[in-house]
């Protein structure tokens, strides 16, 4: 069980074995300090989007919306998906997402238990420092109660 101070985990649908996921693309406004807003981007009205907790041979689909005024994309940093699937529209087929449409990423969880992030890999520059990236993580599923008190996942950044 991994804990994310302030940002809830992404919720999820089972079927046929299946977990769906949904990231909503949008514009939001956070409050970093009390009484001080940013406006950013991120996912599901929050920056850092919502965190994704999963199992390694887990079957996964993330259904991502796009409300945002320009194309974007997900890539999930550190996960082993096939090109398709990685969210790199400039260099992979990986399809960009237009503004007002979605795209499913569906791949299974090859990678041993750990610690990931996604983010935008479309104007990667401007979108990330907007706020659209998340947490990641593949749990352990030998882990027990006693092997670890705490687990909190902390996302750093720093705009430019
Ligand atoms: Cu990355």
């Amino acid at each position: 069980m991994v804990i994310t101070p302030n940002i809830p985990n992404l919720p999820y649908v089972e079927k046929n074995g299946i977990k769906y996921f949904t990231l909503v693309a949008e514009p939001v406004k956070t409050e970093i300090l009390p009484g001080i807003f940013m406006n950013a981007w991120g996912y599901n009205g929050i920056t850092p989007g919502p965190t994704i907790c999963v199992y390694p041979e887990d079957y996964i689909c993330i259904r991502v919306y796009n409300k945002l005024p320009q194309p974007t994309s997900v890539h999930w940093h550190g996960l082993d998906v096939p090109n398709v699937m990685d969210g790199v529209p400039a260099i992979e087929p990986s399809p960009r997402i237009d503004p007002g449409y979605y795209f499913d990423y569906h791949f299974r969880i090859t990678n041993p238990p750990g610690t990931h992030m996604y983010h935008s890999h479309f104007y990667t520059v401007k979108q990330d420092m907007m706020g659209l990236e998340g947490g990641f993580i593949i749990l352990d599923p030998n882990e027990t109660k006693e092997d670890i008190q705490r687990d909190y996942y902390l996302m750093l950044g720093a705009l430019s």
